[in-house]
C-alpha cells in the first residue's frame, strides 16, 4: 500500500462559527490551522475561503492572501476548492485558479444540496477541467454518487480526463450516497486502473470510514468542512485534533503516513 495522504479541510463553505466557535476563517487563523494540521501529520490542506464577514468567498485577492500566508508557515500540498458555495456562479468558482494552484477539486456531477442544488453540468465540468489543465492544476476527482464515477471513467476515455487520477468520495451528504461500508467498497471496486483515492465522510461517518479507506489502502479526509465532532455531540477542539487521530489510526493499524514530499510523488505533482 502507499503511504497513507491526509487531507484536511479546515474551513468548507458552509460550517459557520456559531455552530463551531474554533473554525478558522480569517486568512491568519487559516495559515495557523493548516501548520497545525500539517504538525499533526496532515500533507494536504483542502481550502475555501470567506470574506470578512465570515461569509463564503472566491475572491482571488483573498484566495491569494491565505495561500501566502499558508506558505510561510509549511510546505503542505494546497488544493483549492473550485466548488464554492452551492449557487456560485461557474465563473466565480474558476477565478482562483488563476493564483496556479498546486491542486483543485473538480466536482464530476450535480447534487441535491439541502434544498437546493449543488449544480454541475457536463459541460461545465469539462470546461473547469480543460483550464486546470492549461494551468497545470492536477484535478481532484470529487465523487458523490456511483454515477459520477462512471461519467468521470468515459472522460478519462475521452482524454478529457489526464493522468495523474486522483478520485475523492465524498460520503454522508444529505442527499448522496451514505457513508455505509458497503458504498465504500462498491465505489473503489469501480475504479479505474492508475488511480489513487480518498474518502471524505460527512459528519458521524468521517471515522468509520477514515478506518476503513486506511485498511483498504485509500487515503482520507477531515476536517470541519466534512465533520465537526470528536464524538456523538461533542465538538472537536479543532482541525488539527481531527488529522492527529487519523495519524493515530494509522500508526495502529500500521500504515505509514505519508509525508509532504511523497504525498507529492504519490499524486503526481512533483
Ligand atoms: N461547498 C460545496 C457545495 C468543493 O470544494 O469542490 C462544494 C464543495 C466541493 O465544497
Ligand atoms: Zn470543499
Amino acid at each position: 500500500m502507499e503511504k497513507l495522504i491526509i487531507t484536511c479541510a479546515i474551513t468548507g463553505a458552509e460550517t459557520t462559527k456559531e455552530v463551531c466557535p474554533t473554525l478558522p476563517i480569517t486568512p491568519d487563523e487559516q495559515a495557523q490551522a493548516a501548520f497545525d494540521c500539517w504538525q499533526a501529520g496532515a500533507s494536504v490542506i483542502h481550502l475555501h475561503v470567506r470574506d470578512d464577514l465570515g461569509k463564503p468567498s472566491q475572491s482571488v485577492e483573498r484566495f491569494e492572501e491565505t495561500i501566502t500566508k499558508i506558505r510561510s508557515k509549511c510546505p503542505v500540498i494546497i488544493q483549492i476548492s473550485t466548488g464554492g458555495a452551492v449557487g456560485d456562479t461557474i465563473s466565480a468558482r474558476i477565478k482562483p485558479l488563476n493564483l496556479k494552484p498546486e491542486m483543485a477539486s473538480l466536482n464530476m456531477g450535480s447534487i441535491n444540496f439541502g434544498n437546493e442544488v449543488f449544480q454541475n453540468l457536463p459541460s461545465e465540468i469539462e470546461s473547469i477541467a480543460k483550464g486546470m489543465y492549461e494551468k497545470n492544476v492536477i484535478p481532484e476527482l470529487e465523487i458523490y454518487d456511483y454515477a459520477m464515477l462512471e461519467y468521470s471513467k468515459k472522460l478519462i476515455q475521452k482524454n478529457t480526463l489526464k493522468p495523474p487520477f486522483h478520485f475523492q468520495f465524498v460520503l454522508g451528504t444529505p442527499q448522496g450516497m451514505t457513508g455505509a461500508a458497503r458504498n465504500l467498497t462498491w465505489l473503489v471496486d469501480g475504479l479505474p486502473e492508475n488511480c489513487s483515492w480518498a474518502v471524505a465522510g460527512i459528519g458521524k461517518y468521517q471515522l468509520p470510514l477514515a478506518a476503513q479507506a486506511i485498511t483498504m489502502g485509500g487515503h482520507v479526509r477531515v476536517g470541519f468542512e466534512d465533520n465537526i465532532y470528536w464524538s456523538k455531540g461533542v465538538l472537536a477542539e479543532s482541525n488539527a485534533t481531527l488529522v492527529k487521530r487519523i495519524k493515530l489510526l494509522a500508526e495502529m493499524l500500521q500504515r505509514p503516513v505519508a509525508t509532504v514530499d511523497e504525498a507529492r510523488k504519490q499524486l503526481g505533482l512533483a
